[in-house]
């Protein structure tokens, strides 16, 4: 683990612990699938991304699409923390009034596409990666699905037309965290074999520990070098990663944590940080 991996996993577990904070704050939102995405939103924001807080709407711009919208509080806190708006700003989760509401909207700056309804988001970001490749720019087009997600029809339909497209300007990063909002992804309508599926539909499937910074950057470098074909990089991960009591469960797929279950998590992701803190980082 160098340096630059080290601040990048500690800046998940601040990802991690605002999400908490903020759902915790608010009595509602979806720890399960915020925590399982945190790795691959620190790694984006923090190295990946080509984007500029200071001027969100620049043309040239990354696009980044959280299609799994109800992770909108691990979202809100990444673009925090890389100072699109005030961190201030998370306290106002979910509350009336507030640009933070459950489920992202492009109100808020850095956001580019308004998510929530899943599987629309995916087929949002081939509309972004079509343009950029009619409009002759080279911004590459990011989008953050979900397992459960791709129970929707609306996912198969776009994972086939950026194919027939040949939008090698999509990177789409897959959270196989095997949960969704009510039971285990396999029980419930079964995706596998998951990749086999994609590469039958003719994306490049690149699969990696989504909980590991290193693979997920070498993943995406692989995806940069464009062949013709949509990207789709599987990330094994694990729902409610980072605290315990709510890890592969669905049971906080979206119920906030009460006192003494948001003292707990909190206290974990502290030892966590000291963990990564105390590691050798040429290790
Ligand atoms: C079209 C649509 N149907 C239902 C929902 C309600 N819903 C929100 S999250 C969710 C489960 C999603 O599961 P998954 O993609 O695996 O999410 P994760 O485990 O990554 O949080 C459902 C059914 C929705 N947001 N949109």
């Amino acid at each position: 683990m160098n340096i630059e991996i080290r601040d990048l996993m500690l800046r998940a577990n601040e990802i991690r612990r605002l999400a908490i904070d903020m759902i915790y704050n608010a009595q509602s939102g979806h720890p399960g699938g915020s925590l399982s995405s945190a790795d691959i939103l620190s790694a984006l924001y923090f190295k990946v991304l080509r984007v500029d807080p200071k001027n969100p709407l620049w043309e040239e711009r990354d696009r980044f699409v959280l299609s799994k919208g109800h992770a909108s509080a691990a979202y809100y806190a990444a673009l925090a923390l890389r100072g699109f708006f005030p961190l201030e700003d998370l306290k106002t989760f979910r509350k009336i009034g507030s640009m933070l509401q459950g489920h992202p909207t492009i109100h808020v700056p850095g956001v580019d596409m308004t998510t929530g309804s899943l599987g629309q988001g995916f087929s949002n970001s081939l509309g972004m990666a079509l343009s950029a490749k009619i409009d002759k720019k080279d911004y590459l087009v990011y989008v953050l699905l979900g397992d459960g997600e791709c129970n929707e029809g609306i996912v198969w339909e776009a994972a086939l037309s950026a194919a027939h497209n040949n939008l090698d300007n999509i990177i789409a990063i897959l959270d196989r965290n095997m949960y969704q909002l009510d039971g285990a992804t396999e029980k419930i309508l079964s995706l596998e074999p998951l990749q086999d599926k994609f590469r039958a539909f003719g994306w490049n499937v690149f699969n990696v520990d989504g909980h590991n910074i290193e693979e997920i950057l070498n993943a995406i470098d692989m995806a940069k070098r464009r062949n013709g074909k949509p990207n789709m990089i599987i990330a094994r991960t694990i729902k409610g990663k980072g605290v315990s009591f709510m890890e592969n469960t669905h049971e906080f797929h979206g119920k906030a944590p009460n006192k003494e279950q948001y003292e707990r998590a909190i206290k974990e992701l502290d030892e966590i940080e000291h963990k990564i803190k105390g590691a050798d980082p040429n290790e």
